[in-house]
């Protein structure tokens, strides 16, 4: 019902739709449409309501909110089938226990906030309201090899979205940190789902520390938020829209065949390309220049006049000054 008056007031948007058509086009009481504003009001809807003339939708929430989203979105597969839940343990786990009959590509899942919200290795990711917690289901036309670099595509196209919405130059700190000024902005998480050869689905989930304030988090956490960065809460509809768009865009381009494409991008954000980085592999620390990553997403250092490279399994990266996860 919600969602239909809302459909109506899009109809004539900027207009002043009567009451008495709303209540003859659903079907409902004038009192029950007046209900139905109330609670859309206190979703956060701008609506305007004029004795006489009727009601007009004036803005959408800036908190999440699924026919927001909804008439945000711009692309053709990803948040098609969008599901937006108040709690979850992680949206994550949660496309990993659909059966495969209800995998289908694109579904986008999203919690207000996370109860078990994890990172890689199990690590705890800190998910409170006010966050973008969300995760895509895929089953990208690749190869397996090649669908473990949306990692890398997710990564760019966070990076992207928050330098179009918001002029926030954020970095990529390898493998897939975003990080503001040393501190972690975003997180992603890629996962395969059961047996890849039986079910060839992978989940990618991101974690936004969006409109709540930096006392929401441990505070130990080397981390930022969009709201201590910009001052202001943003419009987290808007931000879930941009970010599928473009990730649906770097995922094609993939699926091309671009990986050189993917590569440039990557690099252009990479935080501490040609710097002094040390690398912990199992307790032994090289240290070396940090080159770039390989196609299949290595990092790769010059050490002692020598390449090598490292998986992000293995390893974890520190560069001074920089920040390090763990
Ligand atoms: C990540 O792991 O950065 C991936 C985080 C992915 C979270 C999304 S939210 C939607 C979806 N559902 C899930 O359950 N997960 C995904 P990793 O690189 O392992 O980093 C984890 C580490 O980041 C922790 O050990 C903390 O040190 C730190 N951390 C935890 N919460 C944080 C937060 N909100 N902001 C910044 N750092 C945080």
């Amino acid at each position: 019902m919600r969602n239909k008056i809302l459909d109506l007031l899009k109809l004539k948007q900027g207009e002043y739709v009567s009451g008495e058509s709303i209540s003859d086009s659903l079907n409902i009481t004038r009192a029950g449409v007046w209900k139905q504003i109330q609670g859309l009001k206190e979703a956060g809807y701008d609506i305007e309501g004029q004795t006489r003339r009727g009601y007009r939708l004036l803005k959408t929430p800036s908190a999440l909110d699924e026919w927001a989203l909804q008439q945000e979105l711009r692309t053709e597969a990803l948040g098609r089938r969008l599901l937006l839940f108040e709690e979850l343990p992680s949206t994550n786990d949660w496309l990993k226990n659909l059966t495969p009959q209800d995998a289908e590509h694109g579904t986008v899942v999203i919690a207000k906030r996370q109860n078990s919200g994890h990172g890689r290795m199990q690590r705890l990711w800190e998910s409170p309201q006010g966050g973008l917690w969300l995760s895509i289901l895929l089953k990208p036309r690749l190869s397996l090899g090649d669908a473990a670099k949306l990692t890398l595509s997710t990564g760019v196209a966070m990076a992207q979205t928050l330098k179009e919405l918001y002029g926030i130059e954020a970095g990529i700190k390898w493998p897939n940190d975003l990080v503001y000024e040393g501190k972690k902005i975003a997180g992603i998480l890629g996962e395969v789902a059961g047996e890849w050869n039986a079910v060839q689905s992978l989940i990618l989930g991101v974690g936004v520390n969006a409109n709540f304030s930096l006392q929401q988090l441990s505070p130990k956490l080397p981390a930022t938020t969009l709201l201590e960065i910009l001052g202001k809460e943003i419009n987290l509809n808007g931000l879930a829209a941009t970010f599928l768009f473009i990730l649906e865009k770097e995922i094609q381009s993939l699926e091309q065949g671009d990986v050189q494409g993917l590569i440039q991008r990557w690099t252009s954000f990479a935080v501490g390309i040609n710097q002094s980085v040390q690398i912990n592999r199992a307790g032994i620390v090289y240290t070396g220049i940090f080159k770039g990553i390989r196609e299949n997403g290595e990092l790769i250092i010059s050490h002692e006049g020598q390449e090598m490279a490292f998986s992000s399994g293995e390893v974890t990266l520190r560069a001074e000054g920089q920040y390090s996860p763990n």
